[in-house]
């Protein structure tokens, strides 16, 4: 059994077994929590980074999809970067953002990491109402079999706080 747990304030300041970064597909930084996450995780995790865009992910990562690197000098052993969809008032993208959080525990799970802190993905720069990334989160997490043992939501203000937890229950 997973447990479901909530924060209210900075991922960058957590400690469990994998951060998760609300990425974009290049990978290589930019702002929001995957901002934070760089200059607070020093230049490790862009090194490693770039090494992927070089490889495996030239093309950048798709959306939905997750990969890991180190986590550098944060307190974590990996930071697990996904890429969020951007809000559509037109599209039906779900079914993107809950494949973050099941590729996310994917990763996880193949790494051995049992605790797993999670941003509230796509709902910055990517505009996705917090009220529905709660519920596609929260869902998706509680309907996707994985070894770890606690994934932590770790919400950067009040609303989003209150949304995740309304959800949880
Ligand atoms: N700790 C926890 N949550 C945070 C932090 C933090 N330090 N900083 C921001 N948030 P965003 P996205 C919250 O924009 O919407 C980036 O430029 C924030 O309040 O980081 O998936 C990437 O490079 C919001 O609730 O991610 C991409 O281009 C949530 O984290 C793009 O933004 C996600 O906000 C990704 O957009």
């Amino acid at each position: 059994m997973t447990a479901l747990t909530l924060a209210l304030g900075d991922l960058t300041r957590e400690h469990a077994d994998a951060l998760v970064n609300a990425a974009n597909s290049g990978l290589l930084g930019g702002g929001g929590v995957g901002g934070a996450i760089h200059r607070r995780g020093g230049p490790a995790i862009l090194a490693e980074c770039r090494a992927l865009r070089a490889g495996r992910y030239a093309k950048g990562l798709p959306t939905g999809r997750a990969v890991a690197t180190t986590a550098g000098d944060l307190d974590a052993r990996w930071v697990i970067h996904t890429v969020g969809p951007v809000w559509s008032a037109t599209e039906d993208r779900s079914a993107l953002l809950a494949s973050c959080h099941r590729e996310s525990l994917r990763v996880a799970g193949e790494l051995g990491a049992r605790t797993v802190a999670f941003p509230a993905i796509s709902t910055g720069v990517y505009r996705w109402p917090v009220d529905d990334a709660a519920r596609i989160a929260v869902d998706t997490v509680r309907n996707t079999p994985t070894s770890v043992d606690e994934v932590r939501f770790v919400l950067f203000d009040e609303r989003a706080y209150e949304a995740f937890a309304r959800r949880i229950g």
